[in-house]
């Protein structure tokens, strides 16, 4: 526990003190005010989430003890929001729901926070103990805390008020120490009634202090790293998003910058160092992931988005075999290593303090990689670049993925504190090589799981924490999960720009029904649709773009304005690919 005492305060001062929520002519507190003193004293001020119940007096509560509160219209686009905003801030970022339909509602992106490493807390309203425990048929009855145990890091359940400040000082300690992710915190309905004398409520609170310590690594395995990467003769880094959520960003940067290596950014770290340095080997991946002979991964892990390490990407002969690489692995979780193939000098520890461990290490002297290494990425990367402006100074009719995309390229360059939310499968894996990123934390996508409906719920955490003017690149498809808070971007009246690249269906929409009923193809739906009204329906602005013109000048106009804006960008409904670029994930048919 932490050193710092509760502040104890005599009744007098519980009703000068304007953070305690008590009720001051009778000297109670209830479990109501302690949840939001609890969360209010460890700095959390804003809540995402949906009123129901139990908990519709808790979130009035909360804004009337100064939260912000965001109010959603469905616990998914909430719970998606809370964990952008945890990986935006390094704080827990909390999800409110009503119990079961809501809490399993917002589970998903629970699970989905868990699997990215995103800290954030589920807080969901459950129904009567008694009742649920003996499987009587309560109102929304369900055995929250046993299903969202296997889905989470931890999971607690708060029974009674005096452990209020011990159940969110747990929750936050778990969602942001070591490997960040999920907590689920259940308070039943019956919790938030219960009275304390408000003295004993303000002891019972818990000011969690370094709620995630640093974890600095050994000197021997610094040492073995460094020797590893010391005989490389073709040295790679890698940057996940592990190493944009530690901030980090000046250390990392020296880093790079000190040894000379090339470095590849996974999906959300690109902008840890603008795209456009001359040491990111983005364009050139194919290249030098079977090429390189030692990887440095920086919070990246070798799952499925590295190919695990392994097989024909990384110069293995069958997909199963390894490469020729070493690998270096700085990660805060020691069950990281060897997880896919032989970690060779593991490095166990945040970030911030492995990699100024190295830099202490390194010196100013550290040798620079050889030069063939370092001209023969140059010269794939340079012919990739090339071949990219090529495609994208094209301007077919209709407009296509790249010429459309040309455009939030620029519009990104010239506004490069935006963040850019993005999610589809064309539409995602087009604006990931095409968008150059030049700050970190900017990008937010669909993440590890490539999961289709963050949208709308990152681009209101996105909005709401940082203040910055948000721009979407969504497919058609994908928009569609999230849609609907298009009203909750107009309600807070939100900068956020949503550009729906929309080719009349999932992947493409030029699909046919094989049995030439009356239905469309399952991946096809209407044609010509027109997403920029339903923007209109709220107040916001919506746009029908056909043009890299029409397109450029109504996101121009969505920054300069900072209004709700969504543009109907109408693509080539034959541009797609089934799945973008992981189509070899399809299982094939082998009976056709
Ligand atoms: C990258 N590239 C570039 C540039 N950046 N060329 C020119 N200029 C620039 N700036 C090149 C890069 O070298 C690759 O070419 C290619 O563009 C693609 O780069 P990317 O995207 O980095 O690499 P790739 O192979 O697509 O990466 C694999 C992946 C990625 C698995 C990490 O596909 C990914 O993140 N996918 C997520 C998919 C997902 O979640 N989908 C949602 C579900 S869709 P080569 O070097 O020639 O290969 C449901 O169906
Ligand atoms: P990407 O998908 O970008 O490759 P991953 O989500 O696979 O990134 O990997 C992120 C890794 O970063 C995880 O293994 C996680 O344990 C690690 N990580 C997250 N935060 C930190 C931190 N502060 N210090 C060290 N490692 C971290
Ligand atoms: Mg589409």
């Amino acid at each position: 526990m932490g050193t710092v005492e509760p502040q104890v305060s005599t009744a007098r001062d519980v009703q000068q003190h304007p953070s305690m929520t008590a009720d001051a002519q009778s000297q109670v507190t209830d479990g109501f005010h302690l949840v939001i003193d609890a969360l209010k004293l460890n700095g959390i001020d804003t809540i995402f989430g949906l009123p129901g119940i139990p908990i519709t007096d808790l979130t009035r509560m909360a804004q009337a003890a100064g939260m912000r509160v965001i109010s959603f219209r469905h616990e998914q686009n909430a719970g998606y929001a809370a964990s952008i905003a945890g990986f935006l801030t390094q704080k827990p970022g909390i999800c409110l729901t009503v119990s079961a339909p809501g809490f399993l509602n917002g589970l998903t992106a629970l699970a989905n926070a868990t699997t990215n490493c995103f800290p954030m807390i589920l807080i969901s309203g459950s129904s009567e103990r008694e009742i649920v425990d003996l499987q009587q048929g309560d109102y929304e009855e369900m055995d929250q805390l046993a299903i969202a145990k296997p889905l989470c890091k931890a999971a607690f359940r708060v029974l009674h008020a005096e452990d209020i400040g011990v159940g969110i000082a747990r929750a936050i300690r778990a969602a942001v120490s070591a490997r960040p992710g999920g907590v689920y915190l259940d308070l039943p309905g019956k919790l938030f009634a219960q009275t304390l004398d408000v003295e004993a409520g303000r002891k019972s609170l818990i000011k969690v202090v370094d709620p995630a310590p640093r974890q600095i690594p050994a000197q021997d395995a610094v040492q073995r790293a460094l020797e590893l990467l010391k005989s490389a003769k073709r040295p790679l880094i890698v940057l996940g998003k592990g190493a944009a959520y530690a901030q980090a960003d000046a250390d990392i940067l020296a880093l790079v910058e000190r040894t000379g290596i090339p470095y590849l950014p996974m999906s959300m770290a690109k902008g840890l160092l603008p795209d456009t340095h001359e040491q990111s080997a983005a364009a050139a991946r194919s290249y030098v992931l079977p090429e390189a002979d030692v990887v440095m991964l920086v919070g990246a892990r070798l799952n499925w988005l590295l190919s695990h390490g392994k097989g024909k990407t990384w110069g293995g002969k069958g997909h199963k075999d390894w490469g020729g690489q070493k690998f270096i692995q700085i990660d805060i979780s020691p069950q990281e290593a060897d997880s896919n193939v032989r970690i060779d000098a593991p490095l166990v520890g945040d970030i911030g303090s492995c990699v100024s461990a190295l830099l202490a290490g390194i010196g100013a002297s550290w040798p620079k990689p050889p030069a063939e290494w370092l001209s023969a990425v140059a010269e794939r990367k340079n012919k990739n670049i090339a071949k990219m402006a090529e495609t994208l100074a094209s301007n077919p009719v209709p407009m296509n993925f790249h010429s459309a995309l040309a455009v939030v390229r620029d519009i990104i360059k010239a506004s490069p504190d935006a963040c850019l939310v993005n999610e589809g499968a064309n539409a995602l894996d087009f604006t990931r090589s095409i968008v150059d990123m030049y700050k970190p934390r900017k990008r937010l996508d669909v993440g590890t799981w490539g999961v289709m409906g963050i949208g709308m719920g990152f681009c209101v955490a996105a909005a709401v924490v940082s203040g910055q003017q948000v721009i979407a690149i969504e497919g058609d498809s994908a928009f569609g999960f999230s849609g609907m808070e298009v009203e909750t971007i107009c309600r807070y009246n939100l900068p956020v720009c949503v550009v729906v690249f929309n080719n009349n269906g999932i992947y493409r929409g030029t699909d046919v029904n094989p049995a030439g009923g009356p239905d469309v193809a399952p991946t096809v739906f209407v044609k010509g649709a027109r997403y920029d009204k339903l923007m209109g329906a709220f107040g916001g602005v919506g746009v029908h773009a056909t043009t890299p013109a029409e397109l450029r000048s109504a996101m121009e106009e969505a920054i300069r304005s900072r209004k709700p804006t969504l543009i109907n960008a109408v693509i080539d409904e034959t541009a797609g690919t089934e799945s973008g670029r992981i189509t070899s994930l399809n299982p094939s048919a082998k009976k056709k």
